[in-house]
């Protein structure tokens, strides 16, 4: 696989010279200032473009040309937001920029309760705590009928939290959940923000009466209407799927399992309707097993993101280290070399370590614990080519024997 890296932009502080030192070949960006909804230019997608192969690298994949809210939800100027979709593949497309991650996830992108979870060697890791979920759920949110979505021993427990969680705590966890995690991705609500839960309901109630059916139906329009303009360019659209993979605060989530990835791949049978591979995701669900959906979905796969989690027996999950937990990411690496060697692959989150929480970095995108997974995942991928061409070399030398 070609080894990629999502890179924020020139603002990012990890520099395209930091990252061809440390063997990137490809880079996965988007034009971040650019609000939701809105065309990107031809001159703003050249400027990037330029700007990346000066540094000696290309730009490998969109990651991602977000699909605003009201496409989601089908609201009155959804055909008009689709417009601009296409002529911003059409500018991409007519830059030679052919791969587009984005994803069909309501109001919120990934989820995580904490974005510093220590670990006892001192690094960190994001984590997911279904208690503290609930509590914003059902005592932030307060939403109707919430307490319907869990389980009497985990409201018991929201209870607890309720009574020792500090006004520190409290506002740390809204900050985590809707700003600090979705901002730099999506940009619904941003740190500027006053009131961001009296914001945050408002997106939610866009959704009231929105069920799976819908959001599948909606999906399957915008697809339709961006299909033409695919593959006129040769445009490969790559859905992301839905992080963790499991229905949350009453939203529809629609791409989280074997039979969601069928149906979304039948629904709109074209090969330009493809998958962004997020192994992460995907392995935070208990529903899937990893590479059983590399297998089955290898040839429709267009971007990889290599990550892995481990589910404890609570319902939390913690990011785990690249080559351990339950994306069994050796596995998946050997089923895509063997599909594809050339299909682009970034590591998808690293752990904080060795000063990156002091360098304002997003969430998840450290540069010493992604360099780390880089390089752990390079020699996975060195291992797999090597076994693949013994493999071959024992099927020539069978047949000359034969
Ligand atoms: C989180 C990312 C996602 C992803 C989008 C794609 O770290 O994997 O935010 O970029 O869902 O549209």
């Amino acid at each position: 696989m070609k080894k990629t890296w999502r890179w924020f932009g020139k603002k990012d502080k990890i520099t395209l010279d930091m990252l061809r030192q440390i063997g990137v070949e490809g880079i996965v960006t988007a034009l971040h200032e650019i609000p939701n909804g809105q065309v990107w230019p031809p001159d703003a997608i050249n400027e990037m473009k330029t700007y990346i192969e000066l540094h000696g690298l290309r730009w490998s994949v969109v990651e991602s040309l977000p699909v605003s809210e009201s496409i989601k939800y089908a609201g009155p100027d959804r055909d008009c937001l689709i417009d601009n979709y296409i002529i911003s593949l059409e500018n991409l497309g007519k830059a030679g920029i052919k791969t587009i991650c984005y994803n069909f996830m309501p109001v919120l992108d990934w989820v995580r309760t904490d974005i510093e979870h220590k670990w006892v060697d001192g690094s960190s890791s994001l984590y997911f705590d279904k208690i503290k979920f609930a509590y914003f759920d059902i005592h932030l949110l307060e939403r109707k009928n919430a307490i319907q979505d869990y389980s009497p021993e985990e409201l018991a427990k929201v209870e607890e939290l309720n009574k020792t969680i500090t006004t520190t705590e409290r506002d740390e966890l809204i900050d985590t959940l809707i700003v600090k995690t979705q901002g730099f991705v999506n940009g619904n609500i941003t740190s500027k923000e006053q009131q961001p839960i009296v914001k945050f309901k408002k997106l939610l109630a866009l959704y009231d009466g929105i069920g799976r059916e819908e959001l599948r139906e909606n999906l399957t329009y915008f697809l339709e209407k961006i299909m033409p303009i695919c593959e006129l360019y040769g445009i490969s659209m790559c859905i992301h799927p839905d992080d963790p993979p499991m229905q949350l605060l009453g939203l529809p989530r629609i791409v989280t399992n074997e039979e969601d990835i069928c149906w979304l791949l039948k629904a709109v049978d074209h090969p330009c309707n493809g998958l962004t591979f997020c192994a992460g995701s995907l392995s935070a669900g208990l529903q899937n097993n990893v590479p059983a959906l590399a297998r089955k979905f290898a040839s429709r796969t267009k971007f990889v993101h290599l990550r892995s989690t481990h589910i404890l027996p609570n319902g939390d999950f913690v990011e785990a280290n690249h080559l351990k937990g339950r994306g069994h990411l050796i596995e998946v690496v050997r089923i895509f070399e063997k599909e594809n060697p050339a299909l682009p692959m970034r590591v998808d989150h690293g752990k904080m370590m060795l000063d990156d929480e002091n360098k304002g970095y997003n969430p998840g995108y450290s540069f010493h614990g992604r360099m780390l997974a880089l390089g752990q995942i390079e020699g996975v991928i060195a291992t797999v080519r090597d076994e693949l061409k013994n493999k071959q070399k024992k099927i020539r030398s069978n047949k000359r024997n034969q």
